[in-house]
């Protein structure tokens, strides 16, 4: 639907919320949740999320109604490749469309955030500090923590969170409402994400990937998807999975084809789930060498704001 025919009442509040933080505290689990679909790959290795990556929220909250658009982001890193440079400018763009920012932290993370601090110094938006994974920690831990907070940064509110069992998402909610200010919807009411359904094929393997190669070959492997084919029956998916190393190539196969065939099956599962239709998925593995710090091939993977 055309956004601009669409009709909307003159008190319709709007806006971007931001989920911010280091990599691996649970910014992707947390978007989920609040979306209620899984849009945002999860793996338990740091820097899986390369994009940010929008999860649209539509609803009515005490008779006003309302459009969220939430942004997941990369992990903040010091970038040591092209690629990371790219994944942090991704950062940056959210956080100046922020109308909330939700920084994400966990009972984990041993304040040396500096990178994060840095960036959010920069905003004057009402931030909402999370402290996730509280299902893993003691009263007390959480106690601590949350002190610490109170003493060292000038959020909005705190809140302890488990991202993972969907544990005070209702407060986080409640609150970003409270913050949002009165505006048209940014998008069709019908849509759930700004991304087309070959990126979400694409993060779908390169999830998989994540989860059956250890050290650098998920990090030097990207996934780009060549052929996308809507059938009535079935949906064709081509992907490329490109990979610095010939030896990265080898491994990725692994003996006789059986890891890349594992990954396949996997990948397929989940994209039938996601696509809620049979998949036929043909993958072909290729070297691109040195493909985190080549600036062509990154606009060719979409890593260009
Ligand atoms: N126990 C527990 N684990 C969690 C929770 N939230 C996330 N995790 C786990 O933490 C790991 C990282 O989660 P992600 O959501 O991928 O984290 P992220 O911040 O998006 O990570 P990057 O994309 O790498 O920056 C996964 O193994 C999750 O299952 C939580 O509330 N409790
Ligand atoms: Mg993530």
């Amino acid at each position: 639907m055309d956004i601009s025919t669409e009709t909307f009442s003159p008190d319709h509040k709007a806006g971007y919320v931001s989920i911010i933080g280091k990599p691996n505290v649970g910014k992707s689990t947390l978007m989920n949740q609040l979306v209620g679909e899984r849009l945002s790959i999860i793996t338990s290795k740091a820097q899986t999320t390369r994009h940010r990556i929008m999860g649209i929220l539509n609803g009515v909250h005490n008779g006003q109604e309302f459009q969220l658009v939430y942004s997941d982001t990369p992990g903040i890193i010091k970038p040591q490749y092209k690629l990371h440079e790219s994944m942090m400018s991704f950062v940056r763009g959210s956080l100046e469309d922020a109308d909330v920012v939700l920084f994400v932290t966990d009972i984990f993370e041993k304040h040396d955030e500096d990178d994060v601090l840095v960036r959010l110094q920069k905003t004057e938006v009402p931030i909402l500090l999370l402290i996730n994974k509280i299902d893993l920690a003691t009263p007390e831990q959480i106690e601590e923590k949350t002190q610490y907070w109170q003493e060292n940064f000038k959020a909005a509110e705190i809140i302890p969170i488990s991202a993972l069992n969907a544990q005070n998402i209702d407060r986080i909610f409640e609150a970003v409402v409270s913050h949002l200010p009165v505006h048209p919807p940014y998008f069709p009411k019908d849509e759930l994400t700004d991304r087309p359904e070959r990126f979400f094929a694409s993060e779908i393997i390169r999830e998989k990937i994540f989860l059956n190669y250890k050290k650098e070959v998920p990090y030097s492997s990207e996934v780009v998807v060549t052929g996308f084919k809507e059938r009535d029956d079935m949906i064709v998916i081509q992907a490329e999975i490109l990979v610095e190393r010939a030896t990265q190539r080898a491994i990725l196969l692994g003996e006789g084809g059986k890891m890349i065939k594992k990954t396949g099956i996997m990948a397929r599962e989940e994209l039938e789930r996601f696509f809620g239709k049979k998949v036929f998925l043909e993958q072909y593995v290729k070297v691109e060498p040195d493909w985190r710090n080549k600036e062509r091939s990154l606009r060719q993977f979409g890593y260009d704001e």
